[in-house]
């Protein structure tokens, strides 16, 4: 964790830093569960994050809530959050059955932006789970975990690094053309995703 985070988080840090390490170990074993094979794994990668300060505030600003790590920790879903990388679209849904059926975690929510995409053209999975993990005063936590394709990835994160750019003329322009983008790589998921249906059925 940064420096800023640590001073952020304080005596929470640690219990953080452990549910993070927690969570990334059961979706691993998880995944493990159904292939250990590069050729055959659900996920190209899988990453945890335990979120920053700045986006914290930020978020907290947002919804007209004090800017504190115990704020946070009573409202927010998303302090520690995974995200699980897949080939194809419908690994994804394979991934959520197995969530589902996790007999270690209780599934608070789910929301499906493939099936119906943010306007800006926006796609991912997301599921918010409690775990019985004691922080802060409060008996369990929520976090998040986003599933998302290899291309449903590559397009939030250039979107994302846009967003934060200064001084954008043609606003319009550009939101019409991020969210071709999106509908373009929406459409190569779906085809490659066709291709591996027929590969496999041989
Ligand atoms: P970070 O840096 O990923 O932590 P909110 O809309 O944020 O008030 P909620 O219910 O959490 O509240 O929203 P949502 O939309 O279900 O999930 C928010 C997270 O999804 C974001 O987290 C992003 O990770 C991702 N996300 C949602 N919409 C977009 C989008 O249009 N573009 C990109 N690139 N990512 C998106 P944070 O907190 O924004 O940031």
């Amino acid at each position: 964790m940064k420096q800023e985070d640590l001073l952020f988080y304080g005596e929470y840090a640690p219990k953080l830093e452990e549910i993070k390490a927690l969570l990334l170990g059961e979706i691993q074993a998880m995944l493990d569960s159904l292939s250990t094979d590069s050729e055959t794994a659900l996920a190209e990668h899988i990453k945890c994050r335990i979120k920053g300060s700045e986006s914290m505030k930020e978020k907290l600003r947002r919804k007209g809530l004090a800017e504190s790590a115990e704020s946070g920790l009573k409202s927010l879903s998303d302090l520690v959050g995974a995200r699980v990388i897949t080939h194809f679209v419908g690994d994804i849904y394979t991934v959520l059955d197995l969530i589902k059926k996790n007999p270690n975690w209780r599934v608070k929510n789910v929301k499906d932006y493939i099936a119906d995409m943010k306007p800006n053209g926006y796609r991912s999975l997301h599921i918010i789970l409690t775990l019985p993990f004691g922080v802060g005063g409060i008996d369990s936590i929520d976090v998040e975990i986003q599933l998302r394709t290899i291309a449903m990835d590559c397009w939030a994160s250039l979107e994302h690094q846009l967003k934060y750019k200064k001084n954008i003329k043609n606003t319009a322009l550009i939101v019409d053309e991020l969210k071709r983008c999106a509908d373009e790589m929406a459409s190569t998921d779906l085809t490659m995703q066709t291709i591996r249906d027929l590969i496999q059925r041989g």
